[in-house]
C-alpha cells in the first residue's frame, strides 16, 4: 500500500483540483489522508483517492459539497469497475460544460488541467502549471502538459464550436505562469534577442513559452507580443540591432512572407532570422530565413547566435 499512497500535490493533480479545496474537504468534511507511517506525512491511499474522485464529480455536477462528501464516504473500499455506483459517478459531468478535452498520451497532469479547464477552476488551473514549471522547467511543461490540453481545445472547440471560454481561461492563466516564470529568473544583460508575432496574430503563448525557456537559460530577450505591424517591427530592429528575430505565426493567415523579406532587408539586419510556428511554409520563406521545428530548437539556435556574438566580441 505504501508505494501507491500518494501527497497531496500528487492527488490535486490527478483531480485537477488545488491543494487548498483539498484541505477543505479535508477538515470540513473528513475526507483526509488515511496512511499513517510514523514520522512521515499522511498519505492518500488509493481508497482515499477514489472517495475524492466522487467528491470532485459530484461537486462538480451541482451537489452541495456536504451532500457529495456523504456520498463519497459511503463509497465501498476501493469501488469495483463497472458497478451501479460507478456509473452513475461516472456519467458524463453536467455543470463542467459536458465532455473532455482529449490530451492523447499527456500524463495525469494534463488530465486534470484539461479537468480543471473544463470546470473553470482557475485556481486549479494556475496550481497545475506553476507545479509543473518548479518541478520540471519550462520546454518539459511546454511539452507534455500545456501543448497537449491546448491542441485537445483547439480539436474540441474545431468539431464543437464550443469552450471559446475555456480556452480564454486557460489562455490567460498559461500567460500569466510563463510571465511568472521568466520574471522569477529575468537575465540581466543586453537583449539580444527579439520576439514577435506577424502582423495581425493573436496566438502569443508559443512566443511566451520561448521567452521563460530564454529567461531560464539566462538570454536576455525583447518581446513585443502580438499582432506586429512589419513597419513597427522593423522599426524595433533598426532601433535595437537584435542577433536575432522570431516571427510568431500561427495560422496560414497571418503569414506573409513580405515580413520576413522586410526584415533581411533592414538597414540593421539581424544575423539570423526565424520564421516560427504553423502558419509558415517552408517553400514560401526568403532565403536566409530558417524555420526551427519546435520550442527546444528555436531556444538552441536563439543561445547558439547569442554565444557567437559573445565570443567574437570577448565578452
Ligand atoms: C489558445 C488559442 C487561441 C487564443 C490565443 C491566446 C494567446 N494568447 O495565444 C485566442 C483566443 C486569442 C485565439 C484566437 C483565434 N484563434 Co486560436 N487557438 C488557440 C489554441 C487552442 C492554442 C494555440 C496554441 O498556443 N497552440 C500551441 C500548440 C498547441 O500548437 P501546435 O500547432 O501544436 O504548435 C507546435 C508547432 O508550432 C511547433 N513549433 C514550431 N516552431 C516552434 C517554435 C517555438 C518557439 C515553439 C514554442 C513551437 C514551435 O511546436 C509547437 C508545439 O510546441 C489553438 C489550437 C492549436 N492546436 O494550436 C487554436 C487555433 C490555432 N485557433 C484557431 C482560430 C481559427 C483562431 C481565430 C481565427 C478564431 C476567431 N474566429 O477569432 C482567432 C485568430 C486570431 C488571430 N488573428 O490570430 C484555429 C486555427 C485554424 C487554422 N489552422 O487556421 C485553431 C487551430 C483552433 C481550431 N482547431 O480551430 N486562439
Amino acid at each position: 500500500m505504501a508505494d501507491e499512497a500518494l501527497s497531496a500535490g500528487a492527488v490535486a493533480r490527478r483531480l485537477g483540483v488545488a491543494v487548498t479545496t483539498l484541505r477543505t474537504w479535508h477538515q470540513r468534511y473528513g475526507l483526509g489522508p488515511s496512511e499513517h507511517i510514523p514520522g512521515h506525512h499522511r498519505r492518500y491511499t488509493p481508497a482515499d483517492l477514489a472517495r475524492l474522485e466522487i467528491m470532485r464529480r459530484l461537486t462538480a455536477e451541482g451537489v452541495s459539497p456536504a451532500e457529495a462528501a456523504r456520498w463519497a464516504r459511503q463509497a465501498p473500499d476501493p469501488m469495483p469497475t463497472g458497478t451501479v455506483a460507478e456509473s452513475r459517478i461516472r456519467r458524463p459531468p453536467g455543470r463542467d460544460g459536458g465532455g473532455t478535452i482529449p490530451v492523447g498520451r499527456a500524463g495525469p497532469a494534463a488530465r486534470g488541467l484539461a479537468r480543471a479547464a473544463m470546470r473553470l477552476d482557475a485556481a486549479a488551473i494556475s496550481e497545475t502549471i506553476a507545479h509543473a514549471l518548479a518541478a520540471g522547467g519550462v520546454v518539459a511543461t511546454w511539452e507534455g502538459l500545456l501543448r497537449p490540453v491546448l491542441a485537445g481545445i483547439g480539436e474540441r472547440h474545431a468539431a464543437t464550436a464550443g469552450l471559446i471560454e475555456v480556452e480564454h481561461l486557460v489562455s490567460r492563466c498559461v500567460s500569466e505562469a510563463l510571465a511568472a516564470a521568466s520574471r522569477a529568473k529575468a537575465p540581466t544583460g543586453p537583449a539580444r534577442i527579439l520576439l514577435s508575432c506577424a502582423d495581425e496574430e493573436q496566438h502569443t503563448l508559443p512566443l511566451e513559452a520561448l521567452a521563460a525557456t530564454l529567461a531560464e537559460a539566462g538570454v536576455s530577450y525583447r518581446m513585443l507580443g502580438a499582432r506586429v505591424p512589419v513597419a513597427a517591427l522593423v522599426e524595433a530592429v533598426n532601433r535595437t540591432g537584435p542577433a536575432a528575430v522570431v516571427l510568431w505565426s500561427h495560422t496560414r493567415a497571418t503569414a506573409d512572407p513580405a515580413q520576413l523579406s522586410a526584415l533581411l532587408a533592414a538597414p540593421r539586419r539581424p544575423l539570423l532570422v526565424l520564421a516560427a510556428g504553423p502558419g509558415w511554409h517552408a517553400d514560401t520563406l526568403p532565403a536566409g530565413v530558417v524555420r526551427p521545428a519546435d520550442l527546444a530548437e528555436a531556444v538552441s539556435l536563439a543561445v547558439a547566435v547569442r554565444d557567437s556574438l559573445d565570443r567574437s566580441r570577448g565578452d
